[in-house]
């Protein structure tokens, strides 16, 4: 039966990185069909890992609803419309079940086969050499899609006196079978959660799905279980801590790529070490990743800081050219870039060179001033470089840092909002 090891919904790097170990760890000690899957969007720093450590990324799922192809019976056969009569019969008979669902050439359900349906053939002494497609057959009613969730239909198929439920695809092509009595039975997956353990912040569908295995560090809201279930939590800054003493306790290490993906889980999660959740397990585990890994927790930290983030994957001078306008207003010429960039603190590491850049825009574009307007989306601020005639900059209502920044809270729109100051500061 198929494991899904699965972390919480708007997933982060810990969530999607724990269960990807976890994963790995449980192969090992010999869970045959376990996979790790991401609750929703891959994150793009979670992306950035497994391309780093050239791990295929975990599957994203949308939900783990039980679904009619999930309860399909590969061991009922299809029957072939072109196929005699009498073959098809002893087919039915070879295959002991009291129905057989029925497929045109191209593909599309015709109906069911079933002795009943055949009495009034026999009865007149029919020829039983024609072939299926001429023979009566029984229209069941209830055809069922393979994408319907289980738990919409299940009432309606338990009070169906058929058995034998057809399954078919959006284009009406038959697929298999579907025994009455799959509906009683317990659902094909069980679910492994990591880094979260309430069902209101779990996978969609979750709620149908034996929980077998926790793996966690957050508060414990975890419904009652009916079977011992194995669960671990503590109170350390990353699940994926936990995973790392996991491996540890059994005494088996991860690979160079496992080791990675914990780190990255580790650093993530405790800002590398700067949240105040961080402890000394934190640092322990992460000491050990990095000796079986050969990357340090800096390099990996950075790795990931790097994504969506112009500023660290590109020169200064790409960097304000990238989304830069020229304006000529009020006699004066000058450019307004923008850059988002959900990482401020890179923007205040390249000041230097960011600075030197612009300069020499300046001087090659014979340009009055130009400014470069660095916006984080997730705060919805911006920060501004601003290199030229100083009485402009001096009309313009933002207050400075200490690194000469000006600081825009609340600011997001060059066209909207910075332009009329700038328009303004000309008079
Ligand atoms: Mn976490």
């Amino acid at each position: 039966m198929k494991t899904y090891v699965c972390g919480h919904r708007n997933p982060d790097v810990d969530s999607v990185m724990s269960a990807y170990a976890l994963a790995d760890l449980r192969r090992r000690t010999g869970l045959a069909d376990v996979e790790a899957i991401c609750a929703g969007r891959l994150p793009d720093k979670a992306k950035w890992v497994f391309d780093h450590f050239h791990l295929a990324p975990v599957r994203a799922k949308r939900d783990v609803y039980v679904r009619v192809r999930h309860l399909m019976d590969a061991h009922v056969p299809m029957i072939d419309a072109d196929m005699s009569l009498v073959d098809a019969l002893r087919k039915l008979e070879a295959s002991g079940e009291s129905s057989l669902p029925v497929r045109a050439k191209d593909g599309r359900f015709l109906g069911m086969l079933s002795p009943a349906k055949l009495l009034n053939l026999f009865l007149s002494r029919g020829d039983l050499t024609i072939p299926v497609a001429r023979a009566p057959l029984h229209h069941c009613a209830a055809t069922l899609l393979e994408s319907d969730p289980v738990h919409d239909i299940r009432l309606a198929t338990i009070r169906n006196a058929h058995n034998h439920f057809p399954v078919v695809d959006e284009q009406g092509r038959l697929l298999g079978t579907v025994l009455k009595r799959a509906f009683a039975e317990e659902p094909p997956f069980r679910m492994i959660l990591v880094d979260h353990n309430e069902t209101e912040q779990g996978i969609p569908g979750l709620d149908e799905v034996p929980v077998v295995e926790v793996v966690d560090h957050h508060r414990i809201a975890f419904a009652a279980t009916k079977e011992p279930i194995r669960y671990t939590a503590d109170v350390v800054g990353s699940t994926c801590t936990l995973v790392a003493r996991m491996f540890r306790a059994i005494g088996e290490r991860p690979t160079r790529e496992t080791a990675g993906v914990l780190i990255a889980g580790i650093v993530s999660d405790t800002l590398l070490f700067q949240s105040p959740t961080t402890t000394d397990d934190d640092r322990a585990m992460c000491t050990w990743l990095e000796k079986l890994c050969g990357e340090t927790a800096e390099a990996v930290f950075e790795g990931m800081a790097s994504v969506g983030s112009p500023l660290a994957s590109m020169s200064a001078e790409a960097a304000i050219k990238s989304d830069a306008k020229t304006y000529a207003e009020g006699g004066r010429r000058f450019v307004v870039a923008q850059i988002e960039e959900t990482n401020l603190a890179q923007f205040h590491a390249h000041l230097a060179e960011l600075t030197a850049a612009i300069d020499a825009a300046r001087r090659a574009g014979g340009l009055d001033f130009f400014m470069l307007m660095v916006t984080d989306p997730v705060r919805g601020s911006s920060e501004l470089l601003y290199r030229g005639l100083e009485s402009v900059r001096r009309a313009l209502p933002y207050r400075r840092d200490k690194d000469g920044v000006l600081l825009m809270p609340g600011v997001v729109s060059r066209k909207k909002q910075l332009l009329p100051e700038i328009l303004a500061a000309l008079g």
